[in-house]
């Protein structure tokens, strides 16, 4: 693990900057704010979580998952404190339509993971657990030999309210989980929409789990999601449907065939596996491994690291405008008469928005 940067603990050491040009007002005030925002405890969590204390690792991650925006500063001094002490990880999206066994999977391959001595935590970014909490129960159930292991951290989707909000949060919560020691990391996302396309950005190799004999289209997978898996493995590969299972991996083994390479230089494979019967899952993990082992010989691991961390801070950025926007006073005391007239016709949309966004110039 890298050395620690020394950086939370003169963060006050903003007498350090060339303060001539900064008003000396503003700097008492972000630190007054930071003081008030940030909780008492907030060192001894960080403490406790670099132990690799699990309860002080879910405390912080619903730190950062805290929408209120007294929380903000404070998220952002826990992450940044673990920040020195991430990074040395393998992180796996992994990803499919609901039902095709991902919690299951993650189970076993979590497990046979912690058999080889690495320390595991499972993160979940499911937009359809604001609708029914199934998922949430599902997990805890499917994935109870990880949920006893001392050696794994299970983290349950938060019965997300925005998608991009729990998906955004999810690169903090990688962070918080690296720091606690925990060096693979898992993230289940539903491949419908958006979500996996989030954790795309977030995941150094990204697997999709299919069903036997159905198409993309019946499996309501998008071409584009295929398109950005490093392996498919065909999941449920047992009992009556393995032969089905041995076409489908046929099948898909010469679709990947038309898509473009990728520039790492890494050609996707296809698996079978069933996560049920434990089978093909050391063979995942072995690809992954080789994976690991090409990219960071020829230099994409970290590119491709650096370019998720350029794409962190552009979301971090547009998250806060919008933030800061909509918790506005001036446009939230605006916002609903606009509406009104918008619905009513009474001013164009375009109009209206653009009275909202140059009320605060
Ligand atoms: N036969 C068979 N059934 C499996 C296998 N893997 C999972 N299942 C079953 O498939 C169902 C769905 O499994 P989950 O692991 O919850 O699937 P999921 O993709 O996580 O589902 P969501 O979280 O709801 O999107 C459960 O009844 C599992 O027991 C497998 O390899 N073979
Ligand atoms: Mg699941």
């Amino acid at each position: 693990m890298s050395a620690p940067r020394k950086k939370s603990k003169d963060k006050g050491g903003d007498e350090k900057m060339p303060t001539s040009n900064l008003n000396a007002d503003a700097i008492s005030k972000i630190k007054s704010s930071r003081k008030n925002s940030v909780p008492s405890d907030y060192n001894n969590l960080v403490q406790e979580l670099l132990q690799g204390n699990k309860i002080a690792l879910s405390k912080a991650i619903s730190l950062v998952e805290s929408s209120r925006s007294d929380h903000h500063l404070a998220a952002n001094e826990v992450v940044e404190a673990c920040l020195p002490h991430s990074a040395n990880s393998i992180r796996i999206g992994i990803t499919g339509v609901p039902g095709v066994g991902k919690s299951t999977f993650i189970d076993a391959f979590g497990s046979l993971l912690t058999v080889l001595g690495y320390k595991v935590a499972v993160l979940a970014v499911d937009p359809s657990s604001s609708l029914s909490k199934g998922s949430i129960l599902g997990d805890k159930t499917r994935m109870q030999n990880l949920a006893k292991d001392p050696n794994a951290f299970v983290r349950p989707s938060p019965t997300g309210k925005s998608l991009g909000g729990v998906a955004n949060k999810t690169r903090e919560s990688i962070v918080l989980c690296e720091a606690a020691g925990f060096n693979i990391v898992l993230i289940e996302t539903v491949g419908v929409g958006q979500s996996e396309i989030a954790v795309h950005q977030m995941v150094d190799f990204f697997l999709l789990l299919q069903l036997p004999g159905a198409g993309d289209e019946l499996q309501g997978i998008k071409r584009g999601i295929v398109e950005m898996a490093d392996a498919i493995a065909i999941n449920k590969a047992d009992g009556d449907i393995q032969p089905l299972a041995k076409r489908a991996k046929t099948e898909y083994s010469r679709a990947l065939h038309l898509y473009p390479p990728k520039e790492n230089g890494w050609v996707p494979k296809v698996f079978l596996c069933s996560a049920q019967e434990n089978t093909g899952i050391r063979e995942i993990w072995e690809m992954i491994e080789k994976y690991v082992g090409e990219t960071k010989k020829n230099g994409h691991f970290e590119s491709k690291r650096k370019e998720q961390n350029r794409y962190w801070f552009l979301q971090a950025v547009e998250d806060g405008l919008k933030r800061n926007f909509h918790e506005n006073q001036t446009i939230q005391d605006q916002m609903d008469k606009l509406l009104q007239d918008v619905m009513e016709n009474r001013i164009s949309p375009l109009n209206a928005a653009e009275i909202l966004l140059t009320s605060l110039s």
